[in-house]
């Protein structure tokens, strides 16, 4: 909003025209994320630290995590402040921020409870499974159906790579937009179990929708590259900018050896942010590329689940795949790292699909 207004004195300072730009605000919203977060989270990480708002750690987990108990957790507050003042400040009031902000902020509620019960009420299972899976579902459907019946949507499926295979899903897009955000959110909380782990991948991806929001939104552009054109879609790239400048500043505490987790309260809205971007920007199995880590980490579980109730034997050592990867010796920096690596060339490889098609 404050972008706004300072465009409006346009007419007085016509230095005040930048602020027109989409590109430009993004710049302010990056920055403006990573310092609310960089300057907030020694008071947050202090203030966790008073109420004893810290993690237990399961006995059952990898050796080296033991250490790790009582660090501050629900960081993912202060991830989710940074986001909210900088998105409110730059990215143009409408329907794009409207759908975002509604998906960050009843994931998070969702999340804040869970921590809640583990943290704060002790109780070690917090909110069950099925009413977690439940109330995501709840909080995503407004939002599905919403896409569903907007004229300025198609429920047409943009098939990376392939030019020319467009299927319209018609209904059954419903269920499909329903497990993009719902099953981001749960691959993204799965995959926060290393210092540095989860938000890595979750800026890279951020970065890749933010250019796809921004082309998107853009008339010409669009049709230069042939992707869907989304009116309004470009200010979602302002959103795409905050999530990164947040997750920086988040890193910044997170990275090895952690100072803070995000807790449920980062993980599950930050997914959820990122598969509704995916839907905004009619990029959706775009996702699957860009967000490569958080599907291995799914895919690794539901294999080990599996796997083990059938025929009571396991694939991996431990799921979700980094443990396995710390269970056969890996530091744990080392196997994040790997794993930011890995993040930085699919979120190239999802880029190079606006021209190989
Ligand atoms: C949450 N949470 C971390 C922290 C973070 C079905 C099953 C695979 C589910 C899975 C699970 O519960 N996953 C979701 C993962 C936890 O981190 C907290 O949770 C928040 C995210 N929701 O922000 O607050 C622990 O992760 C470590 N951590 C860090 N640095 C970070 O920046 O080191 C987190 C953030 C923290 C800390 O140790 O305590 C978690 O892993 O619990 N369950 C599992 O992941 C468990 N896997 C498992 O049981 N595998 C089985 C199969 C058959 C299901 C198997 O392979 O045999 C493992 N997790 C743990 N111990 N802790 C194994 C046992």
């Amino acid at each position: 909003m404050l972008g706004i207004y300072l465009y409006s004195l346009h007419k007085y300072f016509s230095a005040f025209n930048v602020f027109k730009y989409i590109t430009f605000r993004s710049i302010l919203a990056t920055i403006t994320a990573l310092l609310v977060c960089l300057f907030c989270a020694p008071l947050i990480i202090l203030w966790l630290r008073t109420k004893q708002i810290g993690q237990v750690i399961r006995d059952d987990g990898p050796p080296d995590h033991f250490s790790k108990e009582g660090t501050p957790t629900m960081g993912g507050l202060l991830i989710l402040a940074g986001l909210i003042i900088s998105t409110l400040l730059w990215m143009k009031p409408g329907l794009p921020m409207l759908i975002i902000m509604w998906v960050v902020l009843t994931f998070g509620a969702i999340g804040f409870v869970d921590d809640y019960l583990k943290v704060i009420k002790r109780n070690p299972k917090g909110l069950k499974a099925r009413l977690k899976f439940f109330l995501q579902i709840l909080a995503a459907l407004p939002v599905v159906f919403f896409l569903y019946y907007c004229p300025e949507f198609n429920t047409r499926l943009v098939f990376p790579f392939i030019k020319w295979f467009r299927p319209d899903l018609g209904a059954f897009y419903i269920v499909f937009a329903l497990l993009v955000i719902v099953g981001a959110s749960n691959a993204v909380n799965l995959t926060d179990g290393l210092d540095g782990l989860a938000i890595g991948p979750t800026i890279t991806t951020a970065g890749v929708y933010a250019v796809f929001a921004y082309v998107a939104g853009h008339s010409q552009f669009a049709h230069y590259l042939d992707v869907e054109y989304v009116k309004g879609a470009g200010e979602l790239a302002v959103f795409c900018a905050a999530l990164i400048g947040g997750g920086l500043g988040f890193l910044w505490y997170n990275a090895y050896p952690a100072q803070v987790f995000m807790g449920d309260v980062g993980s599950l809205p930050l997914g959820a942010a990122i598969g509704t971007a995916a839907l905004l920007s009619k990029q959706e199995l775009v996702l699957a590329i860009a967000g490569g880590i958080f599907v291995v980490e799914a895919v690794s579980v539901m294999v080990q689940v599996t796997s083990y109730k059938w025929k009571q034997k396991r694939v991996f050592r431990m799921a979700p795949i980094h443990h396995h990867f710390e269970l056969i010796g890996w530091a744990e920096p080392k196997v994040t790292v790997r794993f930011w690596i890995i993040s930085i060339l699919l979120a190239l490889a999802a880029l190079s699909t606006l021209k190989l098609r």
